[in-house]
């Protein structure tokens, strides 16, 4: 019963409107025109696409943010090579917090914007890169809002947050032969080589697509597939919290994104909070890789409703 307030008969002393009863733990308060303002700074770079300048100054004002933020950052570059065969700079930025803690969290978002809007209903705009309000900086935006109060409130457990580099750069299986693992490159990296080696946590969630009003969030497949206590823990979360018009207890698509390899080869079971509706033709928003993914889609409302989420995962956690 999360969001029961007031104490025990027994307590006499007064609780605060916050108090979570049951020895559920108090979770801070999610800013949301904070996250937005993290979004829109990304957005104000440019398309963060691979191997451009808005790419280096995004990855600095990532790594500068997560910082201010108390985190112990690591920087991980590296080449990865797409399916064309472009070599693509990666940047995978961490911040660990609780670093010392032996139990952890992982929460993750890609932070890339995908060179093409090959969505897009208008031909011309195919070639154009996707500004990756929603598709990319949404999920970045949340979880610096959530690094900046894990920097006021330290929980018990630890957490670290990735953002992963070259995410969007893949194609569809008829689009090339080389489009098997095309996705989720910077991911793959890390996964294969993580920032400490043997690296675990408990679970890992990621945030992809979390940022625009029309959002639902279906139970993803590959997440219930690997880590359905997870699922299981957001999802009842999220309606207690009374998110379940985001949060639909119902089958969505089965997805593959980043949590795909962090359960594959990492092996650390992970989910993955994306907006997909199984019931529309495309699944994705009809913006989704189109020059349409812009601040217009961003609603605080729905950030307050992953964010709120999160912090109350996070600091129940024992
Ligand atoms: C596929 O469409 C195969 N994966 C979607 C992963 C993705 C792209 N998430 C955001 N953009
Ligand atoms: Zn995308």
């Amino acid at each position: 019963m999360i969001l029961a307030v007031g104490g025990a008969a027994c307590t006499p002393k007064k609780q605060s409107a916050n108090t979570i009863a049951e020895n559920k733990i108090e979770a801070p308060q999610f800013n949301a025109d904070s996250a937005y303002t993290y979004i829109e700074k990304q957005v104000d770079f440019g398309p963060r696409v691979p191997n451009t300048n808005a790419q280096l100054a995004c990855a600095d004002y990532l790594t500068a943010s997560l910082k201010r933020f108390n985190a112990t950052v690591t920087r991980q570059e590296s080449s990865v090579t797409a399916y064309n065969g472009t070599k693509l700079r990666n940047i995978n930025i961490i911040g660990a917090f609780n670093p010392d803690a032996q139990a952890r969290i992982l929460l993750f978002s890609h932070w890339d914007s995908r060179p093409w809007a090959d969505q897009d209903p208008d031909p011309a705009n195919r070639n154009t890169p996707v500004m990756a309000a929603n598709d990319g900086a949404s999920g970045v935006g949340v979880l610096l809002e959530i690094a900046r109060q894990l920097a006021q409130k330290q929980p018990t457990i630890g957490v670290d947050i990735i953002f992963f580099d070259t995410e969007d750069y893949g194609v569809e299986s008829d689009q090339s032969p080389n489009a098997e693992n095309s996705w989720c490159l910077g991911t793959q990296y890390w996964a294969h080589s993580p920032h400490i080696p043997g690296y675990r946590a408990r679970f890992g969630i990621l945030l992809d697509m979390v940022g625009a009003g029309d959002a639902t969030f279906y139970r993803e497949q590959y997440s219930d597939y690997y880590a359905s206590f997870v699922v299981n823990n957001v999802w009842n979360t999220a309606a207690k919290l009374g998110f379940g018009k985001y949060f639909i207890n119902e089958k969505g698509g089965a997805i593959t994104d980043d949590h795909v390899y962090i359960n594959q080869i990492a092996e650390i079971p992970s989910i993955d909070i994306i907006q997909y509706n199984p019931h529309f033709e495309k699944g994705f928003a009809n913006y989704w890789h189109t020059i349409h993914d812009t601040m217009d889609n961003i609603d605080k409302n729905t950030l307050h409703a992953v964010g709120t989420t999160l912090l109350h995962v996070i600091y129940n956690e024992q």
